[in-house]
């Protein structure tokens, strides 16, 4: 009924939106009891608590006494934060040196101040309260000019003003269009921007939670079906400040294997060991590079995960070894549901140790996925987690590294598309239903798979692919944005989907390129792949039936096209995994927004069909068809034409040439990109490390080298190598001084060639104050070569 005219049935409306809340009321006590600050209030009470100077959070309970203890997000700890309290008849002011909270009393409204005294955040008409059904609500003034990012995995355009939107995992194998709200992934966090100041808002609430960011009555609000209202504000008062804030608060990515950073191919499904083996053939005979191949749901024994079906894999070990000669990693789905099966070992150790999610009758829940009735794994237990975790020895054991989580909402085929919410977890001996802990079944799982790998592999890094996720996944998984469709529409709206991502703490993250349902052709998967060279993560996958999308399904012309940006992605490796690093520890991702790097200027606020890569590097994908160039917006400055080195002023929009075989790349002048060669994979190392200094009015520019193992975790012993490098020129004379920053790693490389591009009458080079001799190359740009 839900695709007929019954569905906007005038009856339909279940209630009257805003009638039924209630208003927290007034503040009727106030207390400190160590670094909590305790309200009654005539309709609930809360707790604010601070976690930095620029960080607090606060949670509401109508029923009883916040709790604050139990978040699966967040693993910062409380601080010890200086907090100065003033009271007075009217409010109380709680202040650190970055931050004060403003509470009024009568009735009770929270407001959030900077050190200026100047309003982040404030309430007024309505504040908190909830709902006789027991939602939890919260009310916060809007301004006109604010624009809002993150939410994790949404549809639309950037800036989401005046969107309503849900959290809710859900798999979604409709299309995804802009009404298509909840996805896979749920982060109820977002960051406002006003006149170049941000702060973010996370609301940290795993049931169904709601933001309605449409604003015209000068509010916005946010409210959670199930739970606290718990929320926690940063204070910025940069972007990139919110979202190292943010990922202080819910962790960074650990930095990934250079492995996962290459091209990954992966198909619904590879269902063979032939199969499989004739691939490889082709990317090697073809010199595709190619670092992963995906096996889909055919590998198992009947959709048994932990096995492999011996017919169709009858030497998986001999399979993975192989490959792994070639730098070929095989990643394995492994979807939640265990097979009810009293033969099979998985679902016997899942009931005799009582591991699956239960009634709270006692009863296990069974529910339809692949392998017919299935139970699930309770991840919110310690013990389920550590046993999950285990059983991937099996993988391990046969010299897998990477695991692909599917289905992990979890999906299940019945009408509501996922478990009873009338389930109930054990969450470690605090039991808690379906309903409040769906969404997050998959960052649990995730955190079973990611930390029982890292166990297994002794000291390598492991890699997760995940589809569903909560606030703070980025620490086990990358995300890829499920199932799409070969529609240009759909690259269209992957760019702000992976840039929101990014700007949710996920800077790991990519479309299925190419498409996944619905067929694929030439020109898009050429255009595809050419966005995917640059999003964080590069997998060309697709869904049984539909046209092959392997790079050599169309044509010579396609598969020439697509093999150069495949090899512009190993091209731009070295300054790719340099940006990696830095949102392993900074949390800003790697793709970015615009508006990021340029929050005064208006012209990025919703710019959803461009991206940086990193601070200087724009890139601006072709994603209509038939389309030979394109609209580009270049903020203010100067900036090159990667393949052509022409300069192009910035402040405007430019019409940039875009041949099926181009992808318009900007660079800022006076900034420097590292690059490397085209590989058969990562295996290879680098032998080939350049870095392009693009000179512009300043005539100087600096970088800092980054590389380590790509392997191990050593890196976190500061195991790397770091030089930094800086370039200028003056008078005819170029300059060059490089400083080792960090000798404790010895790269694959053992010169570093440096290529000065823009000027044109260099008479002399110096490296380090002493004199060297300098090369033009065929674009007449001055090439120096210096020893690593
Ligand atoms: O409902 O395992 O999003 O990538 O190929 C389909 C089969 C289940 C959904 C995933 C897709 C995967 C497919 N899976």
């Amino acid at each position: 009924m839900q695709d007929t005219s019954f569905a906007i049935h005038p009856g339909n409306k279940s209630k009257i939106e805003g009638t039924t809340f209630r208003d927290i009321g007034d503040v009727t006590s106030f207390k400190q009891e160590n670094n909590h600050f305790l309200f009654s209030c005539e309709y609930g009470r809360v707790t604010i608590v601070f976690y930095s100077n620029h960080v607090a959070r606060v949670v509401m309970n109508h029923k009883q006494d916040p709790v604050v203890e139990g978040s699966f997000a967040v693993i910062q700890k409380q601080g010890i934060v200086n907090v100065e309290v003033v009271e007075d008849k009217e409010a109380i002011r709680l202040g650190t040196d970055a931050l004060t909270v403003y509470i009024e009393k009568s009735p009770m409204r929270v407001s959030f101040l900077d050190t200026n005294g100047d309003l982040i955040i404030g309430e007024g008409q309505k504040g908190m309260g909830h709902s006789p059904s027991g939602e939890v609500i919260c009310y916060k003034q809007a301004h006109p000019d604010e624009h809002y990012y993150g939410f994790g995995e949404k549809t639309g355009f950037l800036d989401k003003q005046g969107e309503k939107m849900t959290m809710w995992n859900t798999d979604v194998y409709a299309p995804h269009n802009p009404e298509t709200d909840a996805l896979y992934q749920s982060i109820p966090f977002f960051m406002t921007l006003r006149q170049g100041r941000a702060h973010g808002l996370f609301f940290d609430n795993t049931g169904k939670t709601q933001f309605t960011m449409r604003t015209e009555d000068g509010t916005f609000h946010f409210s959670g079906e199930t739970g606290q209202m718990d929320y926690y504000i940063l204070a910025g008062p940069t972007m990139k400040e919110v979202l190292n804030q943010y990922t202080t608060l819910t962790g960074t990515m650990p930095l990934p294997p250079k492995w996962a950073l290459g091209y990954h191919q992966s198909r619904y499904s590879y269902e063979t060991e032939a199969e499989v083996r004739e691939l490889v053939g082709n990317f090697l005979n073809k010199e595709i590079p190619v670092d992963a191949i995906y096996l889909d749901i055919h590998y198992m024994d009947e959709y048994r995960v932990f096995t492999f079906d011996e017919d169709r894999f009858p030497n998986a070990k001999q399979l993975v070894a192989d490959l792994k000669e070639q730098g070929i990693r095989i990643v394995p789905i492994v979807d939640p549901g265990v097979k009810e099966d009293p033969e099979y070992v998985t679902y016997q150790e899942g009931i005799g140790d009582d591991r699956f999610c239960k009634y709270l009758e006692g009863n296990v829940y069974y529910g339809d996925v692949w392998p017919g009735k299935s139970a699930f794994p309770d991840f919110t237990n310690e013990d389920v987690q550590t046993w999950w975790g285990d059983k991937h020895t099996f993988y391990s054991d046969l010299g897998i590294e990477g695991i692909w989580n599917d289905m992990n909402e979890p999906a299940v085929f019945n009408e509501t598309k996922t478990m009873d919410t009338k389930v109930v977890h054990d969450n470690n001996g605090v039991p808690k239903t379906h309903r409040e802990l769906h969404n997050i079944y998959g960052l649990k799982m995730g955190e079973a798979t990611y930390e029982g790998m890292k166990n297994n592999l002794d000291g390598k890094r492991t890699f997760l692919l995940t589809r569903a996720g909560y606030a703070g996944v980025q620490r086990y998984a990358s995300v890829w944005t499920g199932d799409n469709r070969s529609f240009w529409e759909h690259l269209q709206l992957a760019i702000p989907m992976c840039m929101n991502l990014g700007m949710s703490g996920v800077p790991f993250c990519g479309p299925d390129v190419g498409g996944f349902a619905h067929d694929s052709n030439g020109q898009l998967l050429a255009r595809w792949t050419q966005f995917g060279t640059f999003t964080p993560y590069f997998r060309n996958h697709s869904a049984i039936g539909t046209q092959r999308q392997e790079p050599w399904s169309f044509g010579e012309d396609v598969e020439a096209n697509v093999k150069k940006y495949i090899h512009l992605r190993y091209i731009w490796m070295p300054e790719l995994y340099r940006l990696f690093k830095e949102a392993s520890v900074t949390g800003i991702p790697v793709m970015r927004p615009l508006v990021l790097e340029y929050p005064e200027d208006k012209h990025t606020f919703n710019l959803s069909d461009q991206f940086m890569i990193g601070a200087n590097v724009i890139v601006a994908p072709v994603t209509t068809p038939d389309t030979e160039q394109r609209l580009v917006y270049l903020p203010e400055g100067e900036w090159v034409n990667y393949w052509t080195d022409e300069k192009v002023s910035g402040g405007d929009h430019i019409i940039a040439k875009a041949p099926i075989d181009t992808l318009p790349l900007f660079i800022k002048v006076d900034t420097m990109i590292a690059q490397g060669s085209p590989k058969q994979s990562t295996l290879v190392q680098e032998d080939d490390y350049q870095l392009h200094a693009y000179f512009g009015v300043k005539k100087e520019a600096s970088y800092t080298i980054y590389e380590d193992d790509g392997e191990t975790f050593e890196y976190e012993n500061n195991h790397a190598f770091e030089k930094y490098v800086q370039m200028s020129y003056d008078n005819g004379v170029l300059t060059v001084t490089a400083e080792d920053v960090n000798t404790s790693y010895t790269p694959g490389f053992d010169k570093v060639t440096l290529v000065a591009h823009g000027l044109s009458d260099v008479t002399e080079a110096r490296v380090n104050g002493k004199h060297v001799q300098f090369q033009k190359n065929n674009m007449n740009n001055v090439v120096i070569t210096i020893s690593r």
